[in-house]
This record gives C-alpha cells, sequence and structure tokens, in this order.
C-alpha cells in the first residue's frame, strides 16, 4: 500500500514495521509495569535491546512505582533503533475502561504529543495503541485518533512543532479499516 496523506500531508498512513521507522521518536503500546510484553512492544524492545528495559526499570523505581497510568506517556532511549528515543504510552484495555476507553484512548495521543513538544521533537511514527491484546474496536480508534490529531495539530503550539506523525499499521487491512473510519477534514 502506498502512504496516505492528511492534513496536509503531515500525518501519514502506512503499513510497515515501526521498529524500523527513522524518526525522532516511536511510540510504544506498553502495559503499566513498563517491563515489556508481546506485540509491539516486544519487537521494540527486541530490535532496541536492553538500554530501553534499564531505562523503563529506573522510570518504576523513581516515578512510577505502581506503574504507569493509562492514558500518560514517558520517554527513553531508543538504544539500537534508527529512532533516538521511544515513547512509551499506556493505551486502554477495552473491556475494562468501559465509557472511558475513548477518553482514555485520545489521552495516550495527547501525553505523546505534549511529551515531544516539551523534548523538541519534531516526527513520530505512533502503532495502532490499544487495537491488539487490549481489544479496542479499530474503527471507533480510528475516529479517536484522526480527531485528536486534527485538533492538535493544526493548533499552536503544535502546529509549528510538529512536522510529520506516521501511522504505522502492522497488517494492510488494518491501515484499511483506519482509512474507511478516520474523520481527518478533506
Ligand atoms: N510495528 C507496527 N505495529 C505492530 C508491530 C510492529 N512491529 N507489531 C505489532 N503491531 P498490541 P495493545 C501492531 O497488542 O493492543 C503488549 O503485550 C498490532 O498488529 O501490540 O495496545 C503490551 O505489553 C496491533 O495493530 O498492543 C501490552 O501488554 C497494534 O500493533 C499489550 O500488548 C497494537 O497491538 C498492549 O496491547
Amino acid at each position: 500500500m502506498e502512504a496516505v496523506g492528511f492534513l496536509d500531508g503531515r500525518v501519514q498512513v502506512e503499513v510497515g514495521d515501526i521498529t524500523a521507522a527513522r524518526v525522532d521518536a516511536i511510540v510504544n503500546a506498553a502495559n503499566s509495569s513498563l517491563l515489556g510484553g508481546g506485540g509491539v512492544d516486544g519487537a521494540i524492545h527486541l530490535a532496541g535491546g536492553p538500554v530501553i528495559l534499564s531505562a523503563c526499570q529506573r522510570l518504576r523505581q523513581t516515578r512510577f512505582p505502581d506503574g504507569l497510568p493509562t492514558g500518560e506517556a514517558v520517554i527513553t532511549p531508543g538504544g539500537k533503533l534508527a529512532a533516538p528515543w521511544v515513547i512509551h504510552t499506556v493505551g486502554p484495555i477495552y473491556h475494562v475502561a468501559g465509557k472511558k476507553a475513548a477518553l482514555l484512548l485520545g489521552n495516550c495521543y495527547r501525553n505523546v504529543l505534549d511529551l515531544a513538544l516539551s523534548r523538541s521533537l519534531h516526527t513520530l511514527a505512533f502503532p495502532a495503541i490499544s487495537t491488539g491484546v487490549y481489544g479496542f474496536p479499530r474503527e471507533q480508534a480510528a475516529q479517536v485518533v484522526s480527531h485528536v490529531l486534527t485538533e492538535r495539530l493544526l493548533q499552536p503550539p503544535l502546529d509549528s512543532q510538529i512536522r510529520q506523525v506516521r501511522l504505522i499499521f502492522f497488517r494492510q487491512e488494518d491501515a484499511e479499516v483506519f482509512l474507511e473510519n478516520q474523520t481527518f477534514p478533506a
């Protein structure tokens, strides 16, 4: 699939492996332990090497003894990844979050963007947070993600800060579901 652009090309929808993305930071769909797992989390730790886990363990000890709360985000070095940084966020478990699921998923994207702003990062790559093991419906996620990105990327301060957001889907079918359900302005 060719990449598809929105918001003047600043948002790009594509199919691929996020661990190979050359951006300032890739985003990890972590769990609150920050100590790794399966899915994209496992792939990022495997590709980036032990530097990422060490930094996550330090964050647990210093700032988050009870784990990173759902919707929040933290940053670590990227280790051996092409991206110098990884921003870890914890998406909602859909059936646990109930009515708050959409708000919490939106918070993941908002908090990642805010962290990128505070670290002067310009280019990001996101996986489809919560839509794997955590069971968030892909159609609803597409609406939440396109809404939050539109709201934030078109307004100060992110309008002049974030040059590129790549939404990287592992499977072509997931990218197609996103494209069918997104609500970016034409
Ligand atoms: N590049 C891009 N996307 C990927 C890759 C990759 N290399 N690998 C998988 N995906 P999931 P969640 C896609 O389950 O639902 C972990 O165990 C995948 O196809 O990784 O937020 C954590 O430790 C799917 O579309 O994340 C947590 O315990 C998307 O990434 C839990 O899973 C997200 O699927 C988090 O669950």
